[in-house]
């Protein structure tokens, strides 16, 4: 029997999960669609697929098993309360939401309900590339980690709608969350520099050098650049006691011509990442199935605000800014796995 799925936030993500979900993916089924532009909903509603009015009706229809939200990141609490009070599976994409409070809220509403329900979008967790850097990290080769550098580079951003804050409070939620899982870490702390800025963002603050202080004293940092104009450039190199470990190029075919030997890089995050948002739903699908979550945490879309928030407030200060957690409920130690 198929799942059935609601999707919330039909733009840019939300069709493209759509297709992973109609096309590539088997044991799920789009039964119902919604977003505020009820025009797009309905061009994105897959044949037979019920375009609800609002996210609520939505998710309390009884045809709609689990949800899938690809709203703007400021919808996401109350439609994450909603799915939780109907006890519905959620996959929500990143951010989990825009405040650390807010997400306080959303980890009691599922603690209270006492079993996950909720998957967070951090889709490089499901990336073959960088489980094999785990893996090398993971076996204790190359002896302990001491440094991570991640650069994180996006061929343009939407002008008018991606804003100064967002390399900050949107981008460098990836980079952050794959440190602290690549790394088995916790955040401590967090400083930026400024440096001088590209043109072709006008006024936008790009780009960014971002230090994440781990716990176990490991520096990683990061590179955002959101205007290179080349390409999506996704990097990521460990440091360890005896030996390096980086990501590969992406495989692509080398043309040799009169300009050089090259080879293409991919044009944005759908192409870049495209097997692991397959693989994240993969996942997701056999534990919603089953009807909770694996996968990354409402605790790690939590930990994420924190690292935006202090990222935010290094800009301001210069200074190193601290990040305060508080306590991890057990419902996030908790290692569960159901086969995909
Ligand atoms: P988008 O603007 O193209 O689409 C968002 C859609 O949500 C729009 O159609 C909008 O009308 C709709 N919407 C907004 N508020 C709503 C509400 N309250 N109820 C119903 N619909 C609502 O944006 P996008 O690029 O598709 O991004 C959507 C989300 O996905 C964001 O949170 C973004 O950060 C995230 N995202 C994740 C990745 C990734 O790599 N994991 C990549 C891109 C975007
Ligand atoms: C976008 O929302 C994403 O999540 C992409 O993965 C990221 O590369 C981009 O910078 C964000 O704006």
């Amino acid at each position: 029997m198929s799942l059935k799925v609601g999707v919330i936030g039909t733009g840019m993500i939300g069709q493209d999960h759509i297709r992973r979900l109609t096309q590539v993916l088997s044991g799920v089924e789009v039964v119902a669609v919604n977003d505020i532009a009820m025009d797009r909903a309905e061009s994105a509603a897959p044949a037979g697929a019920k375009v609800f009015e609002t996210p609520q009706e939505l998710i309390n229809d009884e045809n709609v098993d689990a949800i899938v939200i690809c709203s703007w990141g400021p919808a996401h609490e109350e439609q994450l309360l909603a799915c939780i009070a109907a006890g519905k599976p959620v996959f929500c994409e990143k951010p989990l939401v825009t405040s650390a409070e807010s997400a306080i809220r959303v980890m009691e509403a599922e603690v209270a309900y006492g079993k996950r329900l909720v998957q967070v979008g951090f889709m490089r967790r499901f990336d073959a590339d960088y489980r094999r850097l785990k893996t090398v990290l993971d076996s204790g080769a190359l002896g302990a980690p001491l440094m991570y550098k991640s650069v994180h580079r996006n061929a343009s951003v939407p002008e008018g709608l991606y804003t100064s804050d967002m390399p900050l409070n949107d981008t460098l939620v990836h980079d952050a969350d794959i440190s602290r899982w690549l790394l088995d870490d916790e955040i401590t702390g967090v400083e930026v520099r400024v440096p001088r800025r590209s043109t072709r963002g006008n006024d936008l603050r790009d780009p960014v050098m971002v230090m994440l202080h781990m716990s176990s004293g490991v520096i990683v940092d990061v590179e955002i650049s959101v205007n290179v104009a080349y390409g999506y450039d996704i990097r990521g190199e460990l440091s360890c006691e005896t030996g390096i470990a980086a990501l590969p190029n992406r495989p692509a075919t080398v043309i040799t011509d009169q300009f050089g030997i090259r080879q293409a890089i991919p044009e944005d995050w759908r192409e870049r990442f495209i097997e692991a948002y397959d693989q994240e739903f993969r996942e997701w699908i056999a534990a919603a199935s089953a009807g909770t979550a694996t996968g990354p945490t409402t605790w790690d879309g939590y930990t994420s605000t924190l690292v935006a928030d202090a990222a935010l407030r290094a800009v301001d200060s210069g200074k190193l800014e601290k990040i305060e957690m508080i306590e991890k409920p057990a419902l996030y130690s908790a290692v569960e796995k159901i086969a995909a």
